[in-house]
């Protein structure tokens, strides 16, 4: 058991046996604690025991265990995929995980809730405070970007306030230590943009000390470069409401316990602060990204025209349309906004225009219950309401991949996992005016409420339905999706393949690149990088170069088109190779991730160790990279300092596991290399089946991790499945 913080300081905790996740059968998770009479009637599923590290979480019994002398690879696939199986919700067919590592997300259900003057249940309280309690700095108690971060301004004065606004007391120890870290870092006057505009909201910072975000642009015609819409997706979801609430200087109340707080957070006192000096100071350990002179120099020009020319009128007008923006975004995604940040601030804003009794504020809060989500460490907000279709297709792929996926033991989570990724795809529009490209055909990365298509997924799902579509073994579902709608996702992948020059053949995530990459100079964030415009994206476009080949190795339609885009997108992979053979990864830490993807793209169009330079390069690079006992190990540091840096944990199973991947689809002819791979592996794998949590994998924008509960599953499995393929069940 680990031993927890909040346990050790007594802080309260609610009974893990009285919470049920509801699922719909679109993948839509919320949390219920239910009254203890009913918890003796209503039975816990075991993927949510799991979930919350229960005692009475049932294992398989596997009949070849690790540690039996006949264990073998394939063994240890075959109980990886039993073990992950038990992980499945049978209502959904869908793999609930807690999709955690951001610090800043908390903020936006506790935040908005506040504003809005709406209880927090008691037992949400509970579990809120004792996640942040928990994941505070071992150290010195304040919190970062993401978990495993350094204590920065941002990570603790947001999570201070969420600890404060929930009940706890500002004499608590939890509070004492974060708070003389925060003025250690020199108070909450050093936050970023993005807590800038937090504390203004919450009546704690004043919205002169904050860089504009003005609403005008919105009002602009879309032939202009700049034109926010031609930002990246997230981005400019955020800065939409951001930008309603700077035009109003929106404040909430002052109430007495906020007036606390402002005498809490900083070094000096407030009313003596002027904020209007302080737009550009932000901490030197927040800063990632410093702002371009050019960008300081537009900022102080719009503050100019905003105090001195900006008509009241204009701003009414502007905040107007993006009202009505903001109302197209809520229909789009039935509530749920493209993630948790943009979706706090549509939601203050609709309480503003609407009233916090009405209904849409009231269906917005109960939406945003989607990304919260509970574990064993406590209840927070997660990077996005999950990562549903994103693992469904994994493991459809993967149990193929392993010969698994037909034996009768797995043929219902196969189908319940394929029948999630059919009910997912879209099947309407988005609404006219929203600045949104077709959909139709697209698959998102987490639900179809969700509403955002992404190339990546719309090419594994697409590629995992067909697997199953190819697949004698499950003929009575063939139908479940029809030939067409798959031609609709190759529509939309092929109109999503970036022309233009530096970027040709690529994929970037979630629209084709809308503007030029110089707008990154523009980026306010401070704590992000690559955040203005959408970019090219070797793991993007790796996946749908697999999703496109796959697809014409069944069907005919547009052929000649895919040949096309397969061409320049494999071409495109090969132009961003680094010298040393490595790609740099920008969703997964790093170069082990992104090598496997390259790896597998270039497979399917035939290249090889054996006749391919490239794949060559990229296989000796991560030989290279081998550890002594056989495995792989890549840290956050990677994508930070963008150079290859070992985790100082020594090996992972989820780096072994992709460069292992990359390395067999390659076929690297030095088996007794990958055999050491795969005995580490199995060396990490529990009798059960299971893996067991070991380092974060993900990373967004260069600077933030992110956790991926399934893929210490996923591809160990597609690892050891691929090589018991290959040499056989025998082998090692
Ligand atoms: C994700 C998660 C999934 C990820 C992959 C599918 C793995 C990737 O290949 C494409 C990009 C995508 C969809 C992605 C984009 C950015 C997200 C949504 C996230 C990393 C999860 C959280 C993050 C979001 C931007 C967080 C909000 C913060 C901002 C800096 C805007």
């Amino acid at each position: 058991m680990v031993e927890l913080y909040s346990d050790y300081l007594g802080l309260p905790s609610t009974d893990p046996s009285r919470w049920r996740l509801n699922c719909t059968s679109l993948g839509e998770t919320s949390w219920k604690y239910i009254s203890e009479a009913d918890s003796k009637k209503i039975p816990q599923c075991n993927c949510t025991k799991w979930l919350l590290n229960a005692d009475n979480f049932s294992t398989p019994e596997p009949d070849v265990g690790n540690g039996d002398a006949n264990f073998k690879a394939y063994n240890a696939a075959y109980n990886g995929a039993s073990f992950l199986k038990l992980l499945q919700n049978q209502d959904s067919g869908t793999f609930p995980n807690q999709y955690k590592g951001p610090m800043f997300m908390t903020i936006c259900y506790v935040g908005s809730m506040y504003v809005g003057r709406k209880e927090i249940p008691e037992c949400e309280k509970i579990e809120i405070i004792r996640y942040i309690v928990n994941t505070a700095h071992p150290v010195d108690g304040g919190w970062g970007l993401h978990t495993t971060g350094k204590s920065t301004v941002f990570g603790t004065v947001l999570n201070y306030i969420v600890l404060r606004l929930l009940g706890m007391s500002k004499d608590h120890v939890v509070c004492r230590r974060a708070r003389s870290t925060l003025h250690r870092l020199g108070g909450a006057i050093g936050a970023p943009h993005w807590g800038k505009i937090w504390l203004s909201i919450l009546n704690l910072y004043k919205w002169e000390g904050v860089n504009p975000a003005p609403a005008e642009f919105w009002t602009l015609p879309y032939i202009v470069p700049i034109h926010p819409a031609r930002w990246w997706i997230h981005t400019r979801a955020i800065y939409l409401p951001m930008s309603y609430l700077c035009g109003i200087s929106y404040a909430c109340e002052l109430t007495p316990l906020l007036q606390e707080i402002r005498n809490e957070i900083y070094t000096t006192n407030f009313d003596e602060i002027q904020f209007s000096k302080h737009r550009n100071t932000v901490c030197q350990v927040d800063l990632y990204f410093p702002h371009s002179t050019i960008l300081n120099v537009i900022n102080s020009a719009i503050v100019w025209y905003q105090n001195y020319l900006r008509p009241d009128w204009l701003v009414k007008y502007s905040n107007k349309k993006v009202y009505e923006l903001i109302r197209k975004e809520i229909v789009n995604t039935e509530y749920l906004c493209v993630a948790p940040v943009s979706a706090a601030f549509c939601s203050i804003v609709t309480c503003i225009e609407e009233g916090a009794d009405s209904p849409e504020f009231e269906r917005l809060m109960e939406a945003f219950a989607g990304n919260v989500f509970h574990g064993p460490q406590g209840m927070t907000v997660m990077g996005t309401n999950g990562s549903q279709v994103w693992d469904c297709s994994f493991f459809v792929q993967y149990l193929f991949m392993a010969n698994l996926a037909e034996l009768p033991e797995f043929q219902d989570a196969v189908t319940n996992a394929y029948k999630f990724l059919c009910r997912s795809q879209f099947t309407h529009e988005c609404v006219s005016g929203s600045y949104r490209d077709k959909r139709v055909g697209g698959w998102p990365f987490s639900t179809k409420t969700q509403g955002y298509t992404v190339s990546d997924c719309t090419a594994e799902a697409l590629k995992a339905v067909i697997m199953v579509k190819r697949s004698p073994v499950f003929a009575a579902i063939h139908d479940e999706i029809s030939e067409e709608a798959l031609q609709k996702a190759i529509d939309v992948l092929l109109s999503l393949q970036n022309v233009g020059s530096i970027e040709y053949g690529s994929f970037a995530t979630y629209e084709k690149i809308r503007a030029p990459l110089i707008m990154e100079k523009l980026n306010p964030a401070e704590v992000f990088e690559n955040i203005m415009v959408e970019y090219p994206y070797v793991e993007c476009t790796d996946s749908c170069i697999l999703g496109l080949t796959y697809f014409s190795e069944y069907y005919d339609y547009r052929k000649d088109d895919i040949d096309h885009s397969v061409k320049i997108a494999a071409d495109y992979i090969k132009k961003v190779q680094g010298k040393d053979g490595s790609w740099y990864g920008c969703w997964g830490i790093c170069y082990t991730y992104a090598g496997m993807f390259a790896l597998e793209a270039l497979y399917t169009i035939g290249e090889n160790y054996e006749n391919s330079e490239v794949v060559r390069r990229g296989c000796d690079f991560l030989v290279k990279k081998q550890l002594s006992d056989g495995g792989w190990s890549e840290s956050i540091k990677s994508a930070e300092l963008m150079c290859y840096i070992n985790d100082d944990k020594g090996s992972l199973v989820v780096p072994t596991s992709w460069a292992l991947i990359g390395l067999l689809l390659a076929d690297y002819p030095d088996k007794e290399v990958i055999d050491r791979g795969i005995q580490l592996l199995k060396s990490r794998q529990l009798r059960s089946g299971e893996w067991k949590f070991e380092q974060i994998e993900g990373i967004f924008n260069h600077s933030c991790a992110i956790e991926y509960p399934t893929y210490r599953f996923l591809f160990p499995i597609k690892a050891l499945g691929i090589y018991a393929k290959k040499y056989g069940k025998r082998a090692i």
